[in-house]
């Protein structure tokens, strides 16, 4: 009998196999839910699943029952679980790994099993080249392909955590950080800090003079996993839930060199140290070293920069994208700021699948301190979601019009709509209704795999249409499972410049769409921007800040983004569209 210290994630995996071959078995719902429901509480769980359970309070956890408490006492015990051991015995575990492909579902993946022997994606993958599943009952060549597709993209998939799940635990880290004695400073550096997308691990910076008692705290806290690393200067740890982080602790003085270093991004730093090169210092986290070995400290960031000749460079553009060159010249962007956002344009009420009444979601933008705020709902063919229908807009407008009576002046409130671009590419209201709305944006939801030429024209449909003020996030894409359309974006970007709509960077962080890439070449075409958070909930505007600082990435400006420009502004550029 051996003893095994599973960790968090590693019961949550168990659990999620369990339920997986349970559905491929074809065993009843509310037996999968109880496992699967179990295997998302215990990752997430904030202590140490093995210390509860020395204590014998496993049932404490949100999730666990009897029969998975024992499961889990099992497992700690025995270091096996004999329930899974038979059910492997019947339904062979690699089967449950094909579930990972996108719309690929156990019934599928049963039929693949019995019909034609295949146990796992490489198998799975052979079939579909072969022409063999599209054979199938309830298969045909396209869902063949997509299949394939699916297999590809999974390829692609890599082990960096989306931003929006590193975001709020490296805040929850830091905050906790700045409880320990001694630490005067905590901050997020690296890839975190330049708010890229998915980040690899998490940086997390530190000031204090004495870095030991930090060190000791941080790789005691009790949901690490392991302790990779540690040293004076930088500790790096595993926590339970998988994610990594390094924490960099430097003296005050010093904090300045670090926290640019530990920054990045690592092209970037190279920039930089050819830069000091050229007037005869080097450049470390530590400090600035002259050639006699004397040293200049920086306590802040700004130093840095200061001492190398440029003006500080936000992090976000930190990316050797052209921006120390850009710094050299005085030709750095006058980058946008989360102040410049003076209004939120894309949101959703109870019309549709917000969560708030128009008046309520007035209250929250207002209290964002933003000067308009525009509803605009799904319409009706998105099945997912109850829509506006043309008969719900006039009842919607006297709501409005009440809204706006009770809070005056405080914030104005347009009428919009986030239509539907439906998959034969016509929009899903008629233009004379559009032309009744104060702002519409227009979007795809539904159709999103279709070839390249017909889903881009289907964008270029709504593009062209003279009542579409906004495109909302373009592509599509989902960070980090969904990949956004294939869109052939030269051809976008040539139409929206033609025809001045604006196009969204959504500000979601699961959307982040358009990314910085294209939001830098939108703008270099002339194309105008709006960000905005899609918020169907009060809490989703403070989601603002992930949008701007996709669009600092792409070296945004305000004057580029509408919905930085006063009320009345925004309301005659409206209104000198269709
Ligand atoms: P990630 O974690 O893959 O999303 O990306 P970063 O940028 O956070 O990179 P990471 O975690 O490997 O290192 C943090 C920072 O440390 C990085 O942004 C710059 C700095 N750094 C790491 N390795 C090197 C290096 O070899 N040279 C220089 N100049 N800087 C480095
Ligand atoms: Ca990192
Ligand atoms: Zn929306």
């Amino acid at each position: 009998m051996t003893q095994k210290r599973y960790s968090n994630q590693d019961l949550a995996d168990i659990f999620q196999t369990i339920a997986n071959l349970l559905e491929i078995k074809g065993e009843v719902i509310y037996k999968i839910l109880a496992y699967r429901k179990a295997a998302d509480s215990l990752r997430d769980y904030g202590g140490n699943v093995y210390d509860v359970w020395q204590e014998g309070k496993l049932t404490d956890i949100p999730g666990v029952g009897k029969a998975i408490s024992e499961k889990i006492d099992e497992l700690y015990t025995t270091g096996q679980l004999e329930f899974l051991d038979k059910l492997s015995a019947e339904v062979p575990p690699s089967l449950a790994e094909m579930l990972e492909v996108p719309d690929l579902g156990p019934k599928k993946v049963a039929l693949f099993w019995k019909e034609l022997g295949i146990i796992d994606l490489a198998d799975l993958e052979a079939a579909a080249r072969g022409g063999e599943l599209q054979e199938l009952p309830g298969m045909g060549e396209k869902s063949e392909a997509k299949i394939l597709a699916g297999i590809e993209s999974l390829s692609r998939r890599t082990t960096r955590t989306p931003l929006w799940k590193a975001w709020p635990a490296a805040e929850d880290l830091l905050a906790r950080l700045r409880q320990i004695p001694g630490v005067e400073i905590a901050v997020a550096g690296g890839s975190l800090r330049r708010m890229r997308e998915t980040v690899g691990d998490l940086d997390l910076l530190v000031a204090a003079e004495d870095s030991s008692p930090v060190m000791e705290a941080f790789t005691n806290l009790p949901e690490v996993l392991q302790v990779i690393g540690s040293g004076k200067t930088k500790s790096s740890v595993e926590f339970n839930n998988g994610l990594r982080a390094q924490l960099w602790v430097h003296p005050p003085e010093r904090f300045g060199t670090a926290l640019q270093y530990a920054s990045g991004s690592k092209d970037h730093n190279v920039r930089l140290r050819e830069l000091a090169i050229k007037q005869g210092l080097s450049l470390s986290e530590h400090a600035f070293t002259r050639q006699d070995q004397s040293e200049i400290l920086c306590a802040n960031e700004e130093q840095v920069y200061e001492v190398l000749g440029i003006p500080w460079i936000p992090p976000e553009a930190r990316e050797d994208r052209g921006e120390v060159q850009a710094a050299l010249a005085g030709e750095l962007p006058d980058f946008i700021e989360l102040s410049d956002i003076q209004s939120e344009l894309h949101t959703h009420s109870t019309w549709s699948d917000g969560k708030l009444s128009i008046k309520e979601m007035a209250i929250a933008a207002r209290n964002h301190g933003y000067k308009a705020l525009a509803i605009t709902d799904h319409s009706p063919s998105l099945g997912i979601t109850q829509g506006v229908t043309v008969e719900d807009f006039k009842k919607q407008r006297a709501e409005i019009d009440s809204a706006q009576k009770d809070l005056g002046d405080s914030i104005l409130i347009l009428q919009g709509s986030e239509v539907e671009i439906k998959a034969d590419g016509t929009l899903d209201y008629p233009d004379q209704v559009l032309a009744e709305l104060d702002i519409v944006f227009a979007s795809l939801h539904v159709s999103l795999r279709q070839p390249r030429e017909q889903v881009t024209q289907r964008l270029l449909n709504a593009i062209q249409n003279p009542h579409v003020d906004v495109i909302g996030h373009p592509t599509g894409r989902l960070i980090p499972d969904r990949e956004g359309s294939d869109l052939d974006m030269e051809a976008v970007f040539a139409a929206a410049a033609q025809s001045g709509v604006a196009m969204e960077i959504n500000a979601h962080p699961m959307r982040l769409d358009l990314n910085d890439i294209h939001a830098r070449q939108a703008i270099e075409m002339g194309i105008l921007l709006s960000i905005n958070t899609d918020a169907h909930s009060p809490g989703e505007l403070d989601l603002m800040h992930f949008g701007v600082a996709t669009a600092r990435r792409g070296w945004v400006e305000a004057k580029h983004v509408i919905n930085t420009w006063e009320p009345e502004r925004l309301l005659s550029w409206l209104r000198s569209r269709g």
